[in-house]
């Protein structure tokens, strides 16, 4: 049980990419990071969790966009957190239900909930591997590659993950650039475990167009329609024999359970930020293992807070699929943290109480562009 919430700052930072990364929704050259820091007396001890918020700058992913969990979080959420604290108590288990009736704004409640348990788990010397149920102390690593100007420049980008020691290729596609860019990777590298993720940017009218990518044998196609078109998922699945994963569609294990009736995914790309923290990542695993779909992690281009939390939450047994979990320097030259290594394509779980790394202090001065206290008042 968590005594009492000493302070709370939300730190917002601004880490350079190593080269643009495309999607079919954005180009991104920085990635801007809120954080959330939490002290906290829990058992008589002293202890600091830090959660990372996977919102975006832009509601171009997702509709939470960077200012708005600022604001959600210090105007009401870490509000809500204290009152249900002074009321009833608090664990990292209890914060999404403290947080239920402020609609929304997963991503942010993501990260408070994650402050709170790597705190939680700092007090009592345990790994969230370990707290997760992990059962392997690496995962294979796979790496999201953006969309190019041109098919040499990919090919050479795949040519040196490849070299790297990736596992597996996922290529950001968009009408304009599919067919071709696939076409070239297989013809290049032959059998890869290759996937392809369009964000959205398809509509069920491209059925039989997106039929055209079956002969690429790809290992899934993830959200190729609109986060809201579950059945139009579903209907697409029925049209084309690449398996069908969803990402955006997911916000929740009832939205996961309902996809999975309908039939509008035999894969799950599982973010926690994205479903509202990593508690509800294990529910939607467990859900999916139940049904024998498979998951894998995915990735918001986290620092190594988040990265090293996502190798933790991989490594449970459903995880039977290669995630976006990369090393540190897939996007960044320095990390926030101690950098998560990508080593023979694997990512190693850390053992560590918590999360594992924590900022350095002198990167997070350096890369801080906003930080604000959240005032606790007297709730
Ligand atoms: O759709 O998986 C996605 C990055 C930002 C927003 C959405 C997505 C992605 C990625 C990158 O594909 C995954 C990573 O962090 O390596
Ligand atoms: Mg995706």
């Amino acid at each position: 049980m968590i005594t009492s919430i000493d302070s709370v700052q939300l730190h917002t930072i601004s880490l350079p990419i190593r080269t643009p990364f495309t999607t079919s929704f954005s180009t991104q050259t920085v990635r801007t990071i809120l954080l959330v820091e939490l002290r906290a007396t829990i058992g008589g001890v002293s202890v600091t969790g830090w959660g990372e918020c996977v919102a975006l700058p832009d509601p171009v992913y997702s509709a939470e966009y960077i200012d708005n969990a600022r604001e959600v979080l210090s105007r009401y959420l870490v509000p809500a957190l204290l009152d249900s604290q002074h009321q009833h108590g608090m664990t990292a288990e209890t914060v999404s239900h403290a947080l239920r009736h402020i609609v929304g704004h997963r991503m942010a409640k993501a990260a408070l909930e994650m402050a709170v348990l790597d705190a939680q788990l700092r007090a009592s010397g345990r790994s969230l591997a370990s707290y997760l149920g992990a059962v392997v102390d690496r995962v294979p690593s796979g790496v999201s590659v953006g969309i190019m100007d041109t098919v040499p420049e990919l090919l050479r980008a795949v040519e040196g993950y490849l070299g790297a020691g990736y596992q597996r290729i996922k290529l950001k596609v968009m009408p304009g650039w599919d067919l071709e860019p696939v076409a070239a990777v297989r013809r290049a590298f032959g059998e890869i475990p290759l996937q392809v993720d369009a964000n959205t940017a398809y509509t069920l009218q491209d059925a039989q167009y997106l039929r055209r990518l079956d002969e690429f044998d790809l290992l899934l196609i993830e959200q190729p329609l609109g986060d809201e078109d579950l059945r139009q998922h579903a209907e697409l699945a029925r049209l084309i024999a690449t398996p069908m994963c969803l990402d955006e569609s997911i916000v929740s294990a009832q939205s996961a359970a309902d996809a999975i009736e309908l039939g509008a995914a035999a894969v799950i790309n599982i973010k926690p930020g994205r479903v509202g923290g990593y508690l509800e990542a294990r529910r939607i695993h467990d859900l999916a293992r139940a049904h024998g779909v498979g998951v894998w992690c995915g990735g918001m281009l986290e620092t190594g807070l988040g990265r090293a939390a996502n190798a933790a939450l991989a490594a449970l047994p459903g995880f039977t699929l290669t995630g976006d979990i990369s090393g540190s320097d897939r996007f960044y030259v320095r990390d926030l943290t101690e950098p998560v290594t990508m080593t023979d394509g694997f990512v190693a779980v850390p053992s560590e109480p918590g999360v594992g790394p924590v900022p350095i202090p002198e990167m997070l001065a350096d890369l801080t562009i906003d930080h604000r206290e959240v005032a606790l008042g007297s709730a």
